[in-house]
């Protein structure tokens, strides 16, 4: 290391020393999530000179040896000295946690990510980066290693091995970052291709025109062909896709923009045959999956404006009542982008805007520009369609309201044969206790006698329960164990839903792993899905995971829980036995406790929703009337039994 440093550089490293020693205030996690992120911050980097204007290709590869590199055409990484730290440009950004100082004026800086810290995030959790930037006709390249101390072995994140190196001249232009993430600080360190694919994709759409190509080279065959993402409609062209798989009521997609102070809004919006509202919303290019500020606002322009409409062509008399929101909103598919500077990320996943300025803004551009639509002619069939299947909404609402009052009015009535089938826990605190929503009785008959009563309740299913994505509300409500979860859970659900009335901490899914339990897991979540959304939302849906094999060998016995770990646990030359346990009720009591539901040694996967729009889709495709995509889809996925609705993650 050739390289001097001031007494700059010395804050500077430790400043990456910060970073080491709390990954998780910067990224969040040292798991999957947090791997992920170091790419999402490099990536956030290239899409904000696309959207400033100077870039309009970005390339992200996997490569073999577990790095990930990205690209960009862009302006590339200034390389004249900074002012004050007499080093080059590209170096401040990958060592300073704070590079501001003159890229604090970006023209554009909507970014979603840490502000412009996240490359040296990104170095400071690398083994190694490496950097090349082609800029005013020259290619400069640096590299970071992480090192160890040579007299405390500590590590020393983030070292240039040299100073900047011109490579040479060049006619190109744009940026590429290459780094490999450090072993010793994520648990895991192998990018997962398909959520990297997905997220680009998404970004894609948000990002109108930009092209994203993603090559995963890591599997090294004929087959590694780049995926490019790119949409001339923008998010027009992802509420199309969102609802390839729906029967549509109007061949186009509304689409809404205007800006408001510093706030650029907006919006694409079409309406199927579907009963749901699927809404997913955006700051930044990241997904409010939380909701907030910026879709009130969205919701209240949508009634205001559609009412207002109605009532002008007469659709809505005098005498008649405004139609609720929901009418307007049952089928909708949604799509709200909003962009707008320091915007304030609340809620148990941080997938909440909480500016309240953002709600009038939102409402202000989404009632003008909504109402100039309607008022078009040229969309007069359009609205017309919208205005009729409200209409028709709120009459089945209506009806609906009426069949809810009558099964709240029964559930009290009957409220005893009902919460007979569940064997609730001793204790009163809500937030320790645990209810298992188990398949079959004779499952359930062994956790109630192997479960700590003071703090598990125990709700056995028979049969297979309702799928609730072919029926409406009022059915869903007539069914006797959808009946039984919401009682016991306490809350109610879809409009009446609320958090705050939750008897219990965790909702654990245990079912037997085989087609049937994986069916009844995907009607359940789909249940929790669509009538919960906060439940999952708030990471409260958890899925049990019985073990696979019980091994005995010399008066041992031990569990496996996969294929992988049982490989790790047979005993080799010695005696053993191998039971498969083909469902839950093979399983005494005390098994069941010891295995599955005992909180020391039980595994249990939390059920968040990483990516709203998917989960939505697969939904569709899987729980949804229509038979060919959902047998596409079966053949092209073959593992049926991993229900990819959801990002599920070890807890
Ligand atoms: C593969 C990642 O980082 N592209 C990129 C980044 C920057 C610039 C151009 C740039 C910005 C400006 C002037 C300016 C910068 N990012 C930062 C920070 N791609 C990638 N392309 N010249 C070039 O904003 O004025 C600083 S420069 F700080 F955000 F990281």
């Amino acid at each position: 290391m050739a390289q001097q440093y001031t007494s700059e550089n010395i804050q500077v490293l430790e400043e990456l020393d910060a970073v080491r020693l709390r990954p998780g205030m910067y990224i969040g996690s040292t798991g999957p999530r947090g791997l992920h992120h170091l790419l999402w911050e490099i990536v956030d980097n290239a899409i904000d000179e696309a959207a400033n204007g100077f870039a309009d290709e970005i390339i992200v590869t996997l490569h073999p040896d577990g790095s990930a590199s990205v690209w960009d055409n862009g302006r590339g990484l200034p390389t004249d000295p900074h002012p004050t730290l007499k080093i080059p440009g590209l170096e401040v950004i990958f060592t300073r946690l704070h590079a501001g100082g003159k890229f604090d004026h970006k023209n554009y800086n909507y970014s979603g990510g840490l502000h412009g810290v996240g490359a040296s995030v990104v170095n400071a959790l690398s083994t190694w980066v490496t950097v090349d930037s082609f800029r005013d006709w020259s290619h400069h390249r640096m590299r970071f290693e992480t090192i160890a101390d040579k007299k405390t072995g500590k590590a020393l994140p983030g070292r240039p091995t040299a100073p900047m190196e011109r490579v040479g001249n060049t006619r190109k232009r744009g940026t590429l970052v290459r780094f490999l993430p450090d072993s010793a600080i994520f648990e895991e360190i192998a990018f997962n291709g398909e959520l990297v694919a997905r997220r680009l994709r998404e970004l894609a759409y948000l990002n109108r025109g930009l092209k994203i190509s993603f090559l995963d080279d890591r599997a090294r065959s004929a087959a590694s062909e780049p995926r490019v993402f790119q949409y001339s409609g923008g998010i027009v062209d992802y509420v199309g896709f969102l609802n390839t798989d729906k029967t549509t009521l109007h061949d186009n997609v509304i689409y809404l923009e205007g800006v408001r102070d510093q706030m650029m809004v907006s919006c694409a919006i079409q309406f199927s045959d579907a009963y749901s509202e699927s809404l997913f919303s955006y700051v930044n290019n990241i997904p409010t999956g939380e909701g907030g500020s910026h879709e009130v606002g969205f919701r209240t322009a949508l009634t205001k404006s559609l009412n207002d409409y109605a009532r002008r062509i007469g659709a809505l008399k005098e005498k008649d009542n405004n139609l609720a929101g929901e009418d307007y909103r049952e089928g909708m598919t949604a799509v709200l982008s909003v962009k707008m500077p320091n915007p304030q990320f609340e809620g148990q996943t941080k997938g909440r805007l909480g500016n309240t300025e953002a709600r009038a803004m939102v409402e202000a551009v989404v009632l003008q520009r909504l109402t100039e639509y309607l008022e078009d002619l040229r969309n007069a069939a359009t609205a017309q369609t919208i205005i009729e299947k409200s209409i028709k909404s709120a009459k089945v609402r209506e009806a609906a309201r009426k069949a809810r009052d009558v099964a709240r009015a029964k559930s009290e009535l009957e409220a005893a044969p009902l919460v007979g089938k569940l064997s609730s826990c001793t204790g009163r605190n809500a937030r320790e206790n645990e209810l298992f929503i188990v398949e079959g009785d004779s499952a359930g008959g062994s956790a109630k006698q192997g479960r700590d009563r003071r703090f598990q309740a125990i709700l056995p299913l028979r049969g297979k329960p309702l799928n609730v994505e072919k029926k409406r509300i009022d059915q869903v409500l007539a069914n006797l164990e959808f009946r039984s979860i919401i009682t016991a859970l306490g809350t109610g659900i879809d409009q009446d839903f609320n958090l705050s009335q939750l008897k219990y901490d965790k909702v654990i899914i245990l079912s037997d792993a085989d087609q049937d339990g994986a069916h009844i897991r995907a009607i359940l979540l789909t249940f929790f899905f669509r009538y919960m959304r906060e439940l999952v939302a708030g990471g409260h849906v958890y899925i049990g995971m019985p073990p696979l094999y019980l091994l005995k060998t010399a008066g041992k016995e031990s569990y496996a829980y996969n294929d992988r770990e049982l490989q790790r646990v047979l005993p080799k030359g010695k005696n053993y036995t191998l039971q498969r346990y083909k469902g839950l009720g093979e399983m005494n009591p005390e098994q069941l406790w010891q295995t599955t539901m005992n909180p020391a040694n039980r595994k249990l996967m939390q059920v968040t929703i990483e990516d709203g729009a998917e989960a939505d889709r697969l939904i569709t495709i899987l729980m949804g009337d229509k038979v060919d995509p959902r047998r596409d889809y079966i053949i092209s996925h073959a593992d049926f039994n991993k229900t990819d609705l959801f990002e599920e993650i070890q807890a």
